[in-house]
């Protein structure tokens, strides 16, 4: 019988992970949460980059060299909104407008996004469950040592993660609900993996949302992160960057630390070499997903690994 696997994670990072372990579960034995803290309103529309991401990759859509928005995509829509004076720094394609278009309206329709994501993926033919970690609205607000306070895409995007971090917060998160699906699908789950998707921008949003945390720790099955970092730098985006200055060592060691009892296994890559991480279970495996193959290959990997630990167990 085929385990339930429930993977958290943030953008392409994670999207990597989730398109190897969809080559290799039934899907309706994979379920995704995933952060939706970076989301934020822009020209009127709703967008929902990380859901996005996970959807586009599923689907086949994805513009495989930025690993976001949809390939081939034009931005005809983009150029009429900078001649009416618009800032343009956020490159909305015109296909992936229609997403956001059809988000938006059924947003305001008073539709929850966790209904949203499931019509989306049926028609885009995703047959896995996609789930935001919650349908009410979060927002990663950084503090920069440049320009104070500013929200998570102007940091991330317009200034291209260069200022110095100082601080986050996700506006909203309080009042956040966990949906009865993500409760059902942690309950559910045979194994839990936390994506290589950033620690701090990514992951730690959905731990945050009331409850999350408290039921992943309660849950008695393998919960399992793989590493963002490797010799010391970011797989990709600002991980390791944003480590040192929020005062950590950028190490596969810190992001355990950080990860506390959330996790009780861990990835991270053979080039590292040997850790002493302090964990009952730790596996080192080449993480770095430049191909398709890479993506089969590590999910398959951490998948027989996780396996062959719980069967000793038993
Ligand atoms: N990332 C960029 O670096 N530049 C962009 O212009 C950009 C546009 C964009 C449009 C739609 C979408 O779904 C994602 C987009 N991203 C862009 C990626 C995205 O903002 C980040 O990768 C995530 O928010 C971080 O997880």
């Amino acid at each position: 019988m085929a385990l339930n696997v429930v993977v958290l994670v943030g953008g392409v990072g994670g999207a990597k992970l989730a398109f190897g372990l969809a080559r290799i579960l039934p899907p309706e034995h994979l379920t995704i949460i995933v952060n939706t803290a970076d989301d934020f309103w822009l020209y009127g529309l709703r967008i929902c980059p990380d859901l996005d991401t996970i959807l586009y990759t599923l689907s086949g859509l994805v513009d495989r060299t930025n690993g976001w928005g949809v390939g081939g995509d034009t931005t005809i829509a983009l150029d009429a909104l900078r001649r009416y004076g618009e800032e343009t720094w956020f490159r909305l394609g015109d296909q992936d407008i229609a997403t956001h278009l059809l988000r938006t309206g059924w947003l305001r329709d008073g539709e929850r996004l966790t209904t949203i994501v499931a019509r989306l993926s049926a028609a885009l033919g995703v047959r896995q469950t996609i789930l935001p970690m919650t349908d009410d609205p979060v927002a990663t607000m950084v503090t920069t040592a440049e320009y104070g306070e500013i929200g998570f895409q102007t940091y991330f995007v317009r200034y291209r993660w260069q200022p110095v971090v100082t601080g986050l917060r996700f506006e909203g998160i309080e009042r956040a609900a966990m949906t009865p699906e993500v409760q059902a699908a942690l309950e559910r789950a045979d194994i839990i993996l936390l994506g290589p998707s950033n620690p701090w921008l990514s992951i730690d949003p959905i731990l945050a949302v009331p409850g999350l945390r408290a039921l992943l720790i309660a849950r008695p099955v393998p919960r399992v992160a793989v590493t963002p970092i490797v010799g010391g730098r970011a797989l990709k985006g600002p991980a390791a960057k944003l480590m040192v200055e929020l005062g950590y060592e950028p190490s596969p060691e810190a992001v355990v630390r950080h990860y506390g009892e959330a996790i009780n296994g861990f990835v991270y890559d053979r080039s590292d070499g040997f850790l002493s991480l302090p964990l009952a279970h730790v596996a080192a495996f080449e993480t770095i997903m430049k191909f398709d193959n890479d993506k089969i290959y590590l999910a398959q990997t951490v998948l027989e690994w996780i396996k062959s630990w719980v069967s000793l167990q038993v």
